[in-house]
């Protein structure tokens, strides 16, 4: 038995345990024995459904002290569908993090109680309890009090949304540990409306949606089960989102005919007792495409009559209807542009209709022309929905509000501030922020983007002077607007962990929690959330939220480094590297890095003048290259790969060194998971760990893309002698191959020295095989290869005639061509290798997969 065997045997053992499903393999029983050994199952299995709402059971008897005074009956007042939520949500969450029932009441016992209700029902039951009443509807008082001899804890509010909302704040409290026993606080979410969007079509699937298909629609019908539907509502109710659009904003008129209002009137159902409000989005030429008008012009009468029509029917099916969203003349989609209106007519034609019902509609500011001709070096998307928009401030209807999304681009990894959201001082703004990671690792990377959105929510546009952050411009409080908000688009999906995996769901706990309020620091929301999902271990929290809050930058560093854009494949997956994709179209997502330089000279001087469109204090900051933040540089000014940065490195030292520095971080963050072994349950922590497993070679895939790329344009050298440099690493194109033949990948840069190797024929093994000529030792081996989703080609390792490992390439990843989105490692560690031996590869293609492999790379262990 070779040293070699024994070092496999425990590297299966461990795939076993955290590794995907395998076919085949060797010495199955053994290895089972060694498994059941080996793994003690302390905690729960948990599948993610729970999400932060687990009420997981609080055993440190310490702490479970500090609720022994909790009154032991829940009282409901009134009778509100919201407000008996509340009382069962406690009852539900005090059961399973206090182990004891209460007890539900109407009306007030002969003893403590909690008490839920709206401020006038608790004056009525309890006047001698002062209240002080000037809240917002969705504002709550928690107070404790002592009356008639008796302790309450009262939780109310001017709206039963409110007294809900109070309710999740108790129980976040008790799961979080904190006395609830003295409260006496109130809070008051900042923007009065907080949605999410869901990007999901009437087929079931969900555009830029990772975690599976929709929960709303399947087959083209709403879907028949709409228990996730309840169970989403109620993880948006506790974090205080009050309202959700279902449907794509591409979207399908055939959701505003009759068949489906009986159908819509199902998922307002289902939200109502979470006290979000159903919304969807429509396009503008529904009455035509819908209706059957032979026009959608927003201002022809009988248009405007159909959308009236069409507004009353959908409120008598659904009274607590909240609106629309709507993306017109964008990407494709009819707009007013069709009959020469503004956005304004658009907007108003749909707002008359919802204003007697209470409606409101969210028109998009994403609004640029996607055939913009790219050489004109003053052509600029950023600009468009400024100049879209800003002419027509005051001219949309007091229900009207205009979303805009934080950045002028496309939520890549970094961008400015829009400045629209520091312009519009007499119109309703909401800032639209991307909670599916469509640019930002799609939820197979970890990238926590709530410090992302506080940046965006303090950055202070200097509207009105200084002291004009976005968050309370969006609220409406700077101009006395009488709406505003902040919307998430969310695209949770059929996946038992809603959105792929178990760590982005910080970023739909985050968005809620900083919607409601954005005082709240990255680290406060981490924290939170790590505990009410993973528990109180001391060590788990610190180690997660170590990683979360470094997460974005990390992203950042081996993507798109400087304020670039994300540098990923533009015109595909938004997912892998692909730097050449932003260029030479009409997109408009330039960076202009060329052979001498890089970035978009956004300058009124000298470039396309986007940064004019900002207040005069923020612009100043931006048009000098002597104060322009180095994290925006490329952004607003074009400039030589040898420019200094404040950090002191040439941008050229700044691509190689970031990028080498946020992959050896996500390697980091490995190990720190692997570190908390046992302290999380192996299911969550299995998935968890596979996930950053992925994105560690995943990061090492844009790295080298990106400082390839770079390399070859500039013509500099990276000063630590790195990029372009891979001494381990052997080639599959040079090995000897059998039924392997070598192909070109595009772009270049996605596989190492631009080439790959492919079986030739579909239904035969083929096999890449070298000679070790290192020194004899331990070893890790990185198997690079590409799983792409159209097969799921087998691989199978050998070291002489020892099989070391085999595996499936069946994972789902957005890619049907071996490049930068397939490109995936597998790490077989520490093998005992001595000079002469063979590695050997062997692939069996699947479907279209041809077994695509790139190179191996043979690191000391
Ligand atoms: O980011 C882009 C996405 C599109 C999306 C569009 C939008 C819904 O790539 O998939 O379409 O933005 O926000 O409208």
């Amino acid at each position: 038995m070779t040293i070699a065997w024994y070092e496999s045997l425990a590297r299966l053992e461990r795939s076993v345990r955290f590794g995907p499903p395998r076919w085949g393999g060797r010495g199955g029983a053994g290895l089972l024995l060694v498994t059941v050994l080996l793994v003690a199952a302390p905690l729960r299995s948990e599948d993610g459904h729970d999400a932060w709402l687990r009420y997981a059971s609080i055993d440190d008897a310490a702490a479970q002290r500090r609720f022994d005074t909790l009154p032991a009956v829940v009282v409901a007042l009134g009778d509100s569908p919201v407000i008996k939520t509340a009382q069962q949500e406690l009852i539900r969450g005090v059961r399973g993090m206090l182990g004891r029932t209460l007890r539900a009441e109407t009306s007030l016992p002969n003893e403590s109680a909690i008490v839920l209700g709206t401020f006038n029902a608790v004056r009525e039951a309890l006047p001698e309890v002062g209240w002080e009443t000037g809240l917002t509807p969705d504002g709550y008082r928690l107070k404790g009090a002592r009356a008639r001899g008796r302790t309450f804890l009262l939780i109310a509010a001017a709206h039963e949304r409110g007294v809900l909302y109070g309710t999740f704040a108790v129980l976040r409290k008790i799961a979080l540990r904190q006395s609830v026993a003295a409260l006496d606080e109130s809070s008051q979410p900042s923007a009065p409306l907080r949605w999410v969007n869901q990007w999901d079509n009437l087929d079931g699937t969900i555009e830029r949606g990772y975690g599976g298909r929709s929960i709303f629609f399947e087959g083209g019908r709403v879907a028949e089960d709409l228990g996730r539907v309840r169970d989403f509502a109620r993880l948006l109710a506790s974090v205080g989102i009050n309202g959700c659009a279902i449907n794509n904003v591409n979207a399908d008129s055939r959701l505003l005919t009759e068949p489906y209002l009986p159908q819509l009137a199902r998922i307002a159902e289902a939200f109502r007792p979470w006290g979000v409000r159903l919304a969807i989005s429509v396009d503008l030429s529904s009455p035509k495409t819908a209706g059957g008008l032979d026009t959608f012009d927003p201002l022809d009468t009988r248009v405007a009559q159909w959308w009236n029509d069409k507004v009353d029917q959908i409120y008598a099916a659904i009274p607590d209807f909240g609106g629309f969203v709507m993306k017109a003349d964008s990407e494709g989609r009819a707009g007013p542009s069709a009959y020469g209106r503004t956005h304004a007519d658009a907007a108003n034609v749909i707002a008359r209709a919802l204003k007697p019902h209470g409606g409101v509609v969210f028109y998009r500011a994403f609004v640029y022309d996607n055939h913009l001709d790219w050489r004109n070096p003053k052509n600029d998307r950023a600009r468009a929905a400024y100049e879209n928009f800003h002419p027509l401030d005051g001219r949309f209807e007091e229900n009207a509000i205009v979303q805009i999304k934080n950045g002028p681009i496309d939520f890549q990894v970094r961008e400015p501030v829009s400045p629209l959201l520091g312009a519009l001082e007499k119109t309703n703004e909401a800032i639209e922020l991307q909670i599916s990671q469509e640019y930002t690792g799609q939820q197979r990377h970890l990238c926590f983007l709530v410090p992302m959105w506080k940046e965006v929510l303090d950055f202070d546009m200097h509207a009105r002077g200084a002291g004009t952050p976005v968050k309370d411009l969006v609220a409406g409080r700077i101009f006395h607007q009488p709406t505003g908000g902040i919307v998430g688009v969310a695209n949770v999906g059929r996946d038992a962990n809603w959105l792929g995996s178990h760590l982005a769901m910080a970023n739909l706990y985050g968005f809620g929690r900083l919607a409601s309020d954005p005082s709240l620091t990255a680290r406060q929301i981490a924290e939170e959330w790590t505990r009410l999902t993973f528990g109180a271990d001391p060590r788990v929290v610190s180690a997660l939220v170590d990683m979360q809050l470094q997460s974005w930058r990390t992203y950042e560093n081996y993507t798109g480094p400087l304020g670039a854009g994300t540098l990923t494949d533009i015109l595909g997956s938004h997912y892998g590297p692909g730097i050449e994709s932003s260029e030479r179209n009409g997109w408009g997502q330039w960076h202009r890095a060329d052979q001498q330089g890089i970035g978009m000279d956004r300058t009124l001087e000298t470039g396309t003048g986007f940064i004019s469109q900002y207040r005069a204090a923020v612009a100043r900051v931006y048009a000098s290259l002597r104060t322009c933040p180095d994290d925006l540089l490329l952004f607003m000014h074009h400039v030589p790969y040898t420019f200094v940065l404040h950090s002191g490195k040439t941008v050229i030292q700044h691509i190689y060194d970031s990028h080498y520095e946020g992959a050896e971080e996500t390697q980091q963050w490995v190990r720190e998971w692997r570190s908390l072994e046992g302290r999380i349950d192996e299911q969550r922590f299995a998935a968890v760990l596979a996930r950053l497993e992925y994105q560690a070679g995943h990061a090492r895939v844009w790295r080298d893309a990106i400082c390839n790329w770079f390399l070859r344009q500039s013509g500099v050298p990276d000063a630590k002698g790195r990029a372009g440099h891979f001494p381990d690493r052997v080639e599959a194109e040079s090995m000897k191959l059998d039924g392997y033949r070598s192909v070109d990948v595009t772009p270049w840069g996605t596989a190492s020295g631009g080439k790959a190797v492919e079986c030739e024929s579909p239904a035969r093994p083929c096999t890449a095989s070298f000679r070790y000529q290192g020194k004899p030792g331990w070893r890790d081996l990185g198997i690079e290869y590409f799983d792409q989703s159209n097969g799921a080609s087998r691989f199978r390792v050998y070291v002489n005639d020892q099989v070391v490992d085999e595996w499936v390439a069946d994972d789902d990843l957005p890619a049907r061509q071996p490049n930068g989105s397939s490109s995936t490692r597998r790490t077989i560690a520490a093998l005992a290798l001595r000079p002469d031996d063979i590695i050997r590869i062997e692939g069996t293609p699947d479907g279209d997969e041809k077994a695509p492999l790139d190179y191996v790379e043979v690191k000391i262990h």
